[in-house]
């Protein structure tokens, strides 16, 4: 059977997954993109329409990571609705699992993030930073959508404010994501192929951001987000694709913990890395220690104090978050010792 790889295009299908195809079996399988998860059932595209799908059991001795996600790219069974391999990924979104430093993919594949904050009350630069430092991580750039403008006391500063913290490439804009004509205004990144993920806090106005791109109500909003006992409800991450040919994932219910790793972090505190090499100590923490080219960069008023201290703040998080980690692991493998010698001395019935 041939596949007709235009229709996949329109899925974001390029040459790097068309390189990943094992030619000689290309009668047996086929492939698809993941476009919704919602607990073990996957819905993908394929060249012949959407299907419903589960994974090859082999999947179950994977690592989190390295299951499908919403965005992969994968490869079926002819015969079967089954996903039998996931392609290798061009970009991977990443969280830390609750209570662990494993991480779990939660969307592959995309060339955008949005990172959506409100200019309203809840705006804060050191919660629009974090989500920087998870572009840096996943290795995606960053667009800043400063949402609620019509909220806002004074958007431009906000948005300037913003600006200085943005790595090269980057760009930010406000915008009331209710009433803007957004597919106008983001035009330049919606082209066919590119894939979006937009992430950022509870009540930010993702899913009215995913809406209005859409042009149709395809993702809930506000208050109907929780059932009749006010519980959150829990949607299914979904990748929808738009009417200009781009493709858009939205990441429900999305925290902010555990977002964070050492490498992000120094990729999102450039100037910080940067004067590193210069500080007298090779593991100069940038505290206390004499000769810090990090410190003096701060007292010189090279340096905005308030990005050193946020530095030092999400580093604390992070070490203090993979110590705790360390400490469950070896109180598990403790226990588990201690229980090994109990059932040999019932055994020997001591
Ligand atoms: N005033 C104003 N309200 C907004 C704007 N964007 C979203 N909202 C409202 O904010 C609430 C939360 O939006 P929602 O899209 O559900 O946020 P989500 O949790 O990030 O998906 C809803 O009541 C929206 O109508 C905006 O630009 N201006
Ligand atoms: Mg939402
Ligand atoms: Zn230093």
């Amino acid at each position: 059977m041939s596949i007709d790889f235009s229709r996949l295009v329109a899925f974001g299908w390029s040459n790097f997954f068309l390189g990943q195809l094992p030619l000689d079996r290309l009668d047996t399988v086929h492939p698809a993109r993941v476009i919704r998860v919602e607990r073990s059932s996957y819905r993908v595209a394929t060249a012949d329409g959407e299907m419903l799908v589960t994974l090859a059991g082999r999947f179950q001795y994977q690592h989190a990571d390295e299951r499908p996600t919403v965005g992969d790219w994968v490869l079926l069974q002819q015969d079967a609705p089954v996903i039998i391999e996931c392609l290798l990924r061009r970009t991977l979104l990443t969280r830390r699992q609750s209570g662990g430093i494993d991480s779990q993919a939660i969307a592959a594949n995309v060339d955008l993030m949005l990172v959506v904050s409100g200019l309203d009350a809840e705006f804060n630069l050191h919660r629009i930073e974090r989500y920087l430092v998870m572009a840096a991580q996943a290795g995606v750039t960053p667009l800043m959508i400063l949402t609620k403008q019509d909220l806002a006391e004074n958007a431009e500063a906000a948005v300037e404010q913003v600006r200085a913290r943005l790595p090269a490439g980057a760009d930010v804009m406000s915008v009331d994501a209710r009433r803007d004509p957004l597919s106008e205004r983001l035009a330049p990144w919606l082209s066919t192929g590119t894939t979006l993920v937009v992430v950022g806090s509870s009540g930010v106005g993702k899913s009215t951001l995913v809406n209005n791109l859409a042009g149709v109500e395809v993702q809930s909003t506000g208050e109907t987000r929780r059932d009749a006992k006010g519980r959150h409800t829990t949607t299914a991450r979904a990748l929808i694709r738009l009417p200009g040919g781009a493709c858009i994932i939205d990441v429900p219910g999305m925290r902010e913990v555990g977002l964070t790793t050492e490498g992000g972090i120094n990729a999102q505190f450039r100037s910080i890395a940067d004067l590193a090499p210069a500080c007298r100590f090779i593991d100069c923490t940038h505290e206390e220690e004499p000769g810090c080219a990090v410190r003096a960069a701060v007292e010189r008023g090279e340096l905005a104090e308030d990005v050193w201290a946020h530095y030092l703040k999400l580093r604390a998080e992070e070490r203090h978050h993979v110590a705790e980690h360390e400490r469950r692991r070896r109180e598990r493998a403790f226990g588990k010792m201690v229980r090994s010698a109990l059932a040999t001395k019932q055994r020997s019935g001591q």
